[in-house]
């Protein structure tokens, strides 16, 4: 495979100023027209042409209205004479969006076109200069078959429509912004709007639209009412306004990720975008908001200034990821909802980052090397990317980074730029900060991988009533990159006393405590910080929020984890707490080989969680869920994950037992009342007493008795809602109940016509706890399932990334069935969507932690993909990475 590299950037030789581009859209053969007009980049020398083109038919090429000879070598299609002026090249060619399994470039989807042009899937629909410092007007005019594609929509504003003859029709398009050509849109098919009209505080009027299929327009409310949310936030938080008199939204069965900015015309992953109480959980809600706004946010973070090159994808992604992130915790609104957002946020960048970053895919979040862009939509480019846009704010205030975006885009608009353009404008709009005074290093966090290492001690001198914090940090090496030099790191942090209160914090040589939560900021290999006129021998309180991605080695024993549990201002650190006293006691048990015994004072500690007047039951949740497996596995050498499936196993017993009227309590009185909505207070209710029943069941099962299995089926058969319709379910499916069967049955003769809650049915049974081999024996039967598609990239992944990626315990299997399950369905995949299939590869990243006999095993299954002759790009990059 071919590497492109971040060094080799040069810019293009011509620019492309305006498209005009015609469709004659056919399922089987589209016909494009494209009269694009090239401007001569004077600062590079000038050659030849070479224009990106894939799976396309070329039919002509004109030059100012004459043809030209051309060559085609590759993907590329090479004019060697061309002008060294200004010129008009026309390009006609067809291509076939019915054969379209990636879904990248023009495919069609339930009857209708769609497009999916990011990364490189424009020149899968006509040849271009497909890069995205490459930013064109476009002109677009569809022509359809009026009956069967009523709705023919592009990017921007309708200029015109006419009928046709033989029943076609057209509609004209015109995007007065420049784009690149990954933000080209077309979308046609049956399709129905639910309609907003806003007048934004900039005093704008502005049409909003969610397309969807005909039955689905009472799912698009949650929807409809995220975007409005989120037009109105990024208003008042950073002054962005929507810059469109109308703003389109698209929802699609067949789609690659979970959806796509472009210029207005986002088309979205019906998963991330339909929900209606019966048919979507508290979650789908949630990741629906964050994903509507994300993709809102992406108008000006992206599309008004976007990247030079792919490499600066987390320019864009990073910053954007956090952008929504902090809208869902605005939307929260309480401080107890605003850390649970955080929490899971956090959650998710330690079980799917962190591994990601110690494993045989690890890159920077700025990256230097790839085969295949779309490998590198990551959790490091996305969600460590956009942890380093939150230190930014850290280091600058809140304030200052509203002023550094202001400068941003005050200097950037319209361009396509870099990350260091991102922090040069952060670290210039705020002279004097701690960001600006060491920027450099600062900007290692974009050109070294890996997690780095926080150890922090402290010590407490009685006499001199100082406490003296020592801080050091470790960068371990990655592939490609054996040393490494200190990072930019702030820690957040306050100290307690023993009986829990917020120490003053005074630094030597300052005249006065500044008040009782501050930064420090670590940016060498060692930093002390003594702190003064300390009473007595605090408990530290660190990194704080999770103030930086790194992994913490804070030294504190269960006694300081308590007052943290009990006392910490921050409910961050407090949910951690919970989560490290959990942790030490599984991995003691996972590293001594030994059966788990949970002790009286965790046990106690829980209760008190659970049983606490004031904490947030969405809190409480989080705080009596056990660390997942992923996670638990990222802190052990050797992984062995049978081993860590057993502890955890038993921690969940012994937790639903010694707690078992403390969750029926919990239970009973957490129940909420009146219609559903999906906001923090009720979803709280519902997390809580969702764990509480799964608790229940799985006592009551393994010790045989009936009753709440009993009361689950029935809860099951009649929820209003389907949070606690799949609550129930999951608790029988989770415990291996008998009335898991029935239910099973029921719940898919209920929903059958609903392709979103039957994806559910099948993830479940791929997530299920593994018991004698029945949970891998059943994914194998389910993939036989009638209902069962590989094409349908949310039946894939729902089915078998469930049980490969989300379910270690039946995967992992002594025999090795679950990795030639894996090799088989990675290559069945290839075949179809070569994305889908780069994603289902990652799962063996991180093989070579595996314990006797999961490693070579593994290897072997990796081996065997190898050796298939006709990999794509994607499945190839992924396997080298792991065999290097
Ligand atoms: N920017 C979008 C990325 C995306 C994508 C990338 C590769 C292949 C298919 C894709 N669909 C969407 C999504 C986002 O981050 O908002
Ligand atoms: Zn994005």
């Amino acid at each position: 495979v071919t590497l492109i590299r971040r060094e080799d950037y040069v810019a293009p030789i011509f620019w492309i100023r305006t498209v005009d581009l015609t469709f004659d859209l056919d399922p089987a053969k589209t016909l494009v027209t494209s009269k694009m007009q090239l401007e001569r980049n004077a600062a590079v020398p000038h050659g030849p042409l070479r224009l990106h083109g894939e799976e396309l038919n070329l039919l002509r090429v004109l030059i100012n209205g004459e043809s030209v000879s051309f060559r085609q070598e590759g993907h590329e299609l090479i004019i060697d004479n061309v002008p060294d002026a200004d010129f008009v090249l026309e390009i006609r060619n067809t291509c076939c969006p019915d054969k379209n399994t990636a879904l990248s470039g023009l495919y069609t989807s339930g009857g209708g076109f769609f497009t999916q042009c990011e990364a490189e899937g424009f020149r899968r629909i006509t040849y271009f200069l497909d890069r995205p410092d490459v930013m064109a007007v476009y002109t677009v005019t569809l022509r359809a078959d009026k009956s069967r594609f009523p709705v023919l929509l592009s990017n921007g504003n309708l200029l015109d429509t006419a009928d046709l003859d033989n029943g076609r029709h057209m509609a004209k398009w015109h995007d007065p912004f420049p784009k690149p050509s990954y933000l080209f849109a077309l979308v046609a098919g049956d399709l129905v709007a639910r309609e907003q009209r806003i007048r934004t505080r900039a005093g704008k009027d502005h049409l909003l639209q969610v397309y969807v299929r005909r039955g689905d327009l009472e799912k698009t409310e949650h929807a409809m009412n995220s975007l409005i949310a989120s037009v109105v936030w990024d208003e008042a938080r950073f002054n962005l306004p929507l810059d469109l008199e109308r703003f389109m939204v698209v929802g699609v069965s067949d789609f690659n990720m979970g959806a796509m900015e472009n210029k207005g015309l986002n088309i979205f992953n019906t998963s991330a975008l339909l929900a209606s109480p019966a048919t979507a959980t508290d979650a789908d809600f949630q990741r629906i908001e964050s994903i509507v706004a994300h993709e809102y946010f992406h108008n000006w973070t992206g599309n008004r200034v976007t990247c030079r090159d792919w490499f600066q994808l987390s320019l864009k992604e990073g910053l954007t990821v956090f952008r929504d992130q902090e809208f869902s915790m605005d939307m929260a609104a309480t401080p107890s909802a605003r850390a649970v957002c955080r929490i899971q946020d956090v959650r998710a960048l330690r079980s799917m980052q962190f591994p990601e970053d110690a494993g045989a895919m690890a890159h920077p979040v700025r990256p230097d090397v790839y085969a295949e862009i779309n490998n590198f939509y990551t959790p490091t480019v996305y969600e460590k990317g956009s942890e380093v846009v939150r230190m930014y704010q850290t280091l600058v205030g809140r304030e200052g980074f509203g002023k550094g975006m202001a400068l941003y885009f005050e200097r950037h608009d319209g361009q396509a730029v870099t990350c260091d353009d991102f922090a040069q404008a952060i670290a210039d709009a705020n002279p004097g900060s701690e960001l600006s005074k060491r920027l450099d290093t600062f900007k290692r966090w974009y050109s070294q991988a890996g997690t780095p290492r926080l150890q922090a001690r402290g010590q407490y001198d009685a006499a001199a009533r100082t406490y003296t914090l020592s801080l050091q940090q470790v960068n371990p090496p990655s592939p490609g990159q054996p040393d490494k030099l200190p990072q930019v790191i702030p820690v957040a942090l306050g100290l307690l006393s023993r009986d829990g209160a917020a120490l003053p914090l005074q630094l030597d040589g300052e005249a006065q405590a500044a008040g009782t939560d501050r930064v420090l900021v670590l940016d060498s290999a060692e930093q002390s910080f003594v702190f003064v006129n300390v009473d007595s021998a605090p408990v530290p309180s660190l990194l704080r929020g999770f103030s930086a991605p790194v992994v913490l080695d804070d030294g504190l024993g269960d006694e300081e984890l308590l007052v943290l549990l009990k006392h910490d201002s921050d409910a961050f650190n407090r949910w951690e707490a919970s989560q490290r006293l959990a942790l030490s006691r599984l991995l003691t048990s996972v590293r001594n080989g030994q059966p788990l015994r949970l002790d009286d004072a965790y046990l106690d500690a829980m209760r008190a969680v659970l049983r606490h007047p004031d904490l947030d039951p969405a809190f409480k949740a989080l705080a009596l869920q056990l660390p997942d497996e992923a996670y638990i596995a990222e802190q052990l050498t050797v992984v062995d994950p049978q081993a860590i499936h057993a502890a955890v196993t038993q921690a969940q017993e012994q937790l639903a037992a010694a707690l078992q009227a403390d969750w029926a309590w919990a239970f009973e009185t957490h129940q909420v009342s009146g219609g559903y909505q999906p906001d923090p207070v009720q979803s709280g209710k519902r997390a809580l007493t969702n764990l509480a029943l799964s608790m229940l069941v799985l006592h009551a099962t393994r010790s045989g008795d009936g009753v709440w299995p009993g009361r689950a089926y029935q809860r099951f058969k009649d929820a209003t809602n389907m949070t606690d319709r799949m609550g129930a379910l999951s608790a029988l499916v989770q415990a291996h109940a008998a009335l898991a069967e029935p239910a099973l049955e029921r719940f898919h003769a209920q929903f059958k016509g609903e392709a979103l809650v039957i994806d559910k049915w099948f993830a479940l049974q791929g997530r299920a706890t593994e018991l004698d081999g029945k949970t891998f024996a059943r994914v194998k039967q389910l993939a036989k399932h009638s209902d069962f598609t590989l094409k349908n990239p949310n039946r894939a992944r729902s089915l078998i990334f469930s049980l490969c990626m989300f379910n270690p315990a039946a995967f992992h299997r002594t025999d090795a069935a679950g990795y030639v399950f894996w090799a088989e369905q990675v290559l069945a995949l290839d075949a179809i969507n070569p994305q889908v299939a780069g994603r289902l590869a990652r799962v063996m990243d991180r093989w070579t932690t595996l314990a006797t006999p999961y490693r070579s095993a593994a290897r072997e299954a990796i081996a065997r993909v190898a050796a298939k002759a006709e990999l794509s790009n994607d499945v190839r990059e992924i396997i080298d990475r792991q065999l290097a």
